[in-house]
């Protein structure tokens, strides 16, 4: 596929001028607004427009795959493409053979910031699970199969485990800026407002006066007990002044995962409170070297699930997700604004596939403003 980015003062314009460059043929991929100037100061917004166009430029037509055609390992297909073997393990040559828009999703994966290891282990099973259909693939349903096949390799951790009785520890730890403190707020008012249990916050980011600050204003508002603790040997004082409450919630500073000090002064203090569940906060609007490094600073605490926040910030997941294959970390919630309490869900695999991609192609022609997902204009 042919990728190019243009930017206009409207999205009106943008679009006008992809029709022009690369004619009716080329699809939106992807939209956001810019402000230009220095650093954003003084500048007047614009809109940037991704926009692809396929190599070959006919639409494909109806694709009708059936059990008896993955047995004889051939495919009935648009014409332009060669009939492909199910079996062949052989990922980069099987591509060419898969069906146009199965190639097209491909480089949509790519150009989303999956590695090709991973978009090709996904494309290669939903082709597979494309094909054991009996009914068949539509024009446009691959996108679907994608999706699915993303699903099934999520795990979801369900939400925090309060039982009935004893109290449960949880600390949510992650980078700076990603919504830690906004997240233990939606969810002590959760558990208290809602669930009617007893909360109670505890702060180890005494780092800096305001983030202390931020969270007493919630456990007031709240009318929640709250302990500040700045040393390992404070913790379990802390916690046994805190008494007997369901669910303590426990605040972290902000760590860069790069930062093998901070990661241990955070492993001390989370050893001394002995948390039941530890969450690791992700931004989903960060890219695939960032959650990489990310997973892999904070493994040495141990994270037990992973909230992914600002959903609402995100228009495509597949990076994301892609960054969990093959790793032992269930999510557990996402978050979707910054609102206090309402912004905030229990993870499940079928919502956070629905945000896959920022927008798949649509028969080739460019989609509808409507369509161009949270961030156009
Ligand atoms: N759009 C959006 N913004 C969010 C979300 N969650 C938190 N925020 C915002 O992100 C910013 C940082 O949130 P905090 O909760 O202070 O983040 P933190 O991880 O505690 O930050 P540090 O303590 O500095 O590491 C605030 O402006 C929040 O309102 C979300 O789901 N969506
Ligand atoms: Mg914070």
């Amino acid at each position: 596929m042919h990728i190019r980015t243009f930017r206009a003062a409207s999205l009106q314009d943008a679009l006008e001028d992809i029709r022009r460059q690369m004619g009716d043929g080329a699809s939106v991929l992807y939209t956001r607004q810019v402000r230009e100037g220095w650093m954003g100061w003084l500048g007047k917004t614009s809109v940037e427009v991704t926009a692809g166009l396929r190599d070959d430029h006919d639409v494909p037509r109806h694709v009708h795959l059936t059990n008896q055609d993955a047995q004889s390992d051939q495919v009935a297909q648009s014409d332009q493409v060669a009939p492909a073997a199910v079996a062949n393990r052989d990922v980069p040559q099987a591509r060419h053979g898969y069906p146009l828009e199965l190639q097209d999703l491909r480089s949509l994966l790519l150009f989303a910031g999956v590695d090709d290891i991973v978009a090709d282990r996904w494309i290669e099973s939903t082709y597979a699970f494309g094909v054991a259909m009996a009914s068949g693939v539509e024009p446009g349903q691959w996108i679907d199969y994608l999706r699915q096949t993303v699903a099934r390799g999520i795990r979801i951790a369900g939400p925090i485990h309060v039982p009935p009785r004893g109290r449960r520890v949880v600390a949510l730890v992650g980078p700076t800026g990603v919504g830690k403190t906004t997240t233990i707020a939606k969810l002590a008012a959760g558990f208290r407002l809602e669930a009617k249990r007893s909360v109670a916050l505890v702060t180890i980011d005494t780092f800096r006066i305001a983030a202390v600050q931020q969270l007493q204003a919630y456990a007031e508002i709240m009318d929640l007990p709250m302990e500040v603790v700045q040393n390992p040997e404070d913790m379990q004082p802390a916690l046994e002044r805190l008494g007997d409450v369901d669910l303590v919630l426990i605040d972290t500073a902000g760590r860069s995962p790069r930062s093998d000090t901070r990661i241990e002064q955070l492993r001390a203090m989370l050893r001394a409170a002995q948390p039941d569940e530890t969450h690791l906060v992700l931004s989903a609007t960060s890219s695939r070297d960032t959650i990489q490094n990310i997973l892999d600073g904070f493994s040495a605490v141990r994270p037990t699930a992973a909230i992914l926040s600002k959903l609402d910030e995100s228009t495509q997941l597949a990076c994301v997700l892609a960054a969990f294959e093959g790793r032992n970390l269930p999510i557990s919630y996402m978050t979707t604004g910054q609102q206090v309490p309402d912004d905030i869900e229990t993870a499940d695999a079928e919502s956070l596939v629905g945000d896959l991609l920022a927008t798949h192609l649509t028969s080739g022609r460019i989609p509808q403003v409507s369509m161009l997902g949270r961030n156009a204009a």
